[in-house]
């Protein structure tokens, strides 16, 4: 939409000189916002599109764990709620693809990388959705966890994204309370439903910590992007207080976490937990976890179904770009 006029796309780009690159970082570390018509270092904009486009995969492939339980959602207040929910992730889907398309990136490119699995989306979709607590788990724990990561990308040095962060933030907030609250009423249930609602944490919970990314150690790519500002907190710092955030409230539901380690330290004032399965992370995000090669099979099907709704838009601007007959 906004690619004409860009100073192209990152590959071509190769040739950033250093005057250019240390006036960029004057603008970054003075807190200009960047905007898709000025000058940009290859590594930014390339950095930028895929983090951006595996965000916007995320948000559309996250509808469909969801979408497994609309059909079986125990009331229609709650069904409503659920299709609501679904809806707003399809919306993020499209504000980010389009702040990704103000760096040069076509969808279809995009959409394409998606399906052909060379680009990643969350971990965190990976895994499946057995019952109906984990409609609540899910709100409360992985919109919980987005919300701690996003919050700070309303910052983002780069404009379009800040601002379509905004929204997101303030619909995923939405979300996490829904969560919390149909986990409030499971935990407050029948015997069985507080059994569900267990279940459903000692599930999710360490596949939430492992949306924060690897170990500061281990992240390749966070020192340059909090240098650009595009990310302002490390992965282990927005884990900590993603965790610090949690516990309470796990407590308040009276759910324990399912994690021996975890035990409050008193001199960081910070929840220390055990340690994260990293051999599980990097199998998902390498295309082994539990659901990958369904959720993509699920994409392609909904991708080639939607193929006439794509020619049928694309025929109508033909016709109406031709000039009208006189009669
Ligand atoms: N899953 O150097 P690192 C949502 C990859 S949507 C998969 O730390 P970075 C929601 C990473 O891409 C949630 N891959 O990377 C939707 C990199 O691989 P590549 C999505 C992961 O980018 C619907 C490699 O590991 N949120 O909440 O500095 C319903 C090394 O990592 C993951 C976003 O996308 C992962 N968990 O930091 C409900 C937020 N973690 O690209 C909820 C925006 C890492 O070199 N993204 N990788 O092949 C970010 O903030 C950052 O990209 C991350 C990773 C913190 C995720």
């Amino acid at each position: 939409m906004y690619s004409q006029g860009l100073n192209g796309p990152a590959e071509k780009n190769t040739d950033d000189s250093p005057e250019q690159l240390a006036a960029f970082q004057k603008r970054i570390d003075a807190e200009e916002k960047i905007e898709p018509r000025d000058w940009m270092p290859s590594g930014y904009r390339k950095t930028l599109i895929r983090q951006i486009s595996q965000h916007a995969h995320s948000e559309v492939v996250g509808q469909l764990p969801e979408g497994n339980w609309v059909t079986r959602a125990p009331t229609l207040k709650r069904k409503l709620i659920l299709l609501a929910k679904i809806q707003d992730e399809a919306g993020h889907g499209l504000y980010l693809y389009s702040a990704a398309e103000t760096l040069g990136v076509s969808r279809e490119q995009m959409i394409d990388d998606l399906l052909s699995g060379k680009a990643k989306y969350s971990s965190i979709f990976n895994y499946p959705t057995l019952t109906w607590a984990d409609m609540g788990a899910i709100g409360w724990l992985v919109d919980g966890a987005a919300i701690m990561n996003q919050v700070p990308l309303c910052r983002c040095s780069y404009g379009p994204y800040s601002r379509a962060m905004i929204r997101v933030c303030k619909e995923e907030s939405f979300h996490q309370r829904q969560g919390y609250e149909v986990m409030l009423k499971m935990a407050n249930g029948s015997p069985e439903q507080r059994r569900m609602a267990q279940d459903a944490l000692n599930r999710f919970w360490w596949p939430a910590l492992m949306m924060f990314g690897p170990s500061d150690k281990d992240s390749i790519h966070s020192a340059q992007s909090m240098k650009w500002k595009i990310k302002r907190f490390s992965n282990d710092d927005l884990r900590q207080k993603f965790i610090d955030a949690t516990v309470p409230q796990a407590h308040y539901l009276g759910l324990e976490i399912p994690d021996p380690e975890l035990k409050f330290n008193e001199e960081t004032g910070h929840w220390d937990h055990g340690e994260i399965n990293w051999d599980e992370f990097y199998q998902v995000i390498a295309g082994n976890g539990p659901c990958n090669r369904e959720r993509l099979a699920a994409r392609r099907r909904a991708h080639e179904a939607g193929a006439w709704v794509r020619e049928a838009v694309l025929a109508s601007q033909q016709k109406h770009k031709q000039p009208r007959e006189v009669a």
